[in-house]
């Protein structure tokens, strides 16, 4: 009898501890993470297995332990919005009190998160918001201005460049929403008559996807023969990228660079690049913390979710160890400052 006691304590502690189903006698909406109930968090990442979102992970992992809450990653099958609407009724029936989601599309999440709001989960969106579609979410932690990145991307392209020759941008998914606003960004900041030698002959799309990314890569290689540089503002095609610039000897000073060779910039981890800028085939990128990210959104959607702070601007909350934050437009917060990595001080970070 005790030991039949013992397990089904066993199994309601689990249950209770990880995003599985709530206890029937604790709905979700009535579990708001106060005392004596964890705070469950789901993180829905883009995709799976990308290193990027590994770090937002441990980020996550980092403030749930301050918050004695529980957190799960649960990626969708596809790296695409549809996937991520399956995967986010799911993490909600199985029971979940705060909700983190990089957005791949910013217009087909509004239903399922509205029902996940209905049900008293808070919904954080983290890397990439829902743009043109806040109001069916409780707030948006990104990563820096997100003004600031297209044009850091075209003062990098310029300067690796001489501001001058074709390129092309190697994207993520058609739809995602923070590739397609630092690509607006660039073509904006691309106006300014000192780089109008530089010409954007084509845009194409590796969906975050290591093999369709280097497909791409490849396929632009062959079809611009004058191809002076790609710009790739994700970590997964940047990845790729450097890799297929490596294997053809087309980076500059490589073996088949046949003049001044294919420059490549874009965001990306540096463990990922540290290699290939030892090698020479890339020169300079940037990024942010993704890690920083994860745990900035787990501790203000806690608060949210406690009702402790609201989503205003110019309203503040504090983040233990990381300061204060400010809600700028939307419920958007942005979390630190773009980073340049390069020879100079790319041995000084590890993720
Ligand atoms: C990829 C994803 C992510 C983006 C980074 C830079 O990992 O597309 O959303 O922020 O690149």
């Amino acid at each position: 009898m005790l030991r039949t006691l013992i397990v089904a304590g066993a199994i309601v502690g689990i249950l209770a501890a990880g995003c599985g189903p709530a206890p029937a006698d604790k709905p979700t909406s009535e579990t708001p993470g106060g005392a004596g109930s964890k705070l469950r968090i789901v993180f829905v990442p883009k995709s799976a297995g990308n290193p990027y979102f590994a770090e937002v992970s441990k980020g996550l992992e980092k403030a749930a332990k301050e918050l004695g809450a529980t957190v799960e990653t649960q990626a969708p099958t596809t790296a695409d919005a549809t996937s991520q609407v399956t995967t986010i009724k799911d993490a909600v029936q199985r029971g979940c009190d705060l909700l983190v989601i990089s957005a791949n599309a910013p217009d087909t999440l509004n239903d399922v998160l509205d029902e996940a709001r209905k049900k008293g989960v808070t919904v954080v969106t983290v890397d990439s918001d829902i743009t043109g579609n806040e109001t069916h979410r409780d707030a948006s932690v990104l990563p820096v201005d997100q003004e600031k990145v297209g044009p850091a991307l075209v003062e990098s392209l310029a300067s690796l460049t001489g501001s001058e020759g074709e390129f092309a941008i190697l994207s993520a998914a058609t739809d995602a929403p923070n590739q397609n606003k630092w690509i607006a960004g660039m073509k904006e900041t691309l106006k300014n008559p000192k780089y109008s030698k530089l010409k954007l002959v084509d845009t194409v799309y590796g969906d975050d996807e290591m093999q369709k990314s280097t497909t791409e890569m490849e396929a632009l290689l062959t079809k611009y023969p004058n191809l002076r540089a790609v710009v790739s503002p994700t970590s997964v095609g940047m990845g790729a990228a450097a890799q297929v610039l490596e294997t053809s000897g087309r980076y500059p000073g490589g073996p088949k660079a046949n003049g001044t060779g294919i420059v490549l910039t874009g965001l990306a981890t540096p463990n990922q690049l540290k290699k290939a800028v030892e090698k020479g085939v890339v020169t300079k990128f940037h990024l942010w913390s993704p890690a920083e990210m994860g745990e900035i959104a787990a501790h203000l959607g806690s608060m949210l979710h406690s009702k402790k702070v609201t989503a205003d601007v110019g309203k503040t909350f504090d983040v233990p160890g990381m300061g204060t934050k400010t809600f700028v437009d939307k419920g958007v917060v942005y979390v630190g400052p773009l980073t340049t990595f390069d020879k100079s001080n790319i041995a000084n970070f590890d993720f």
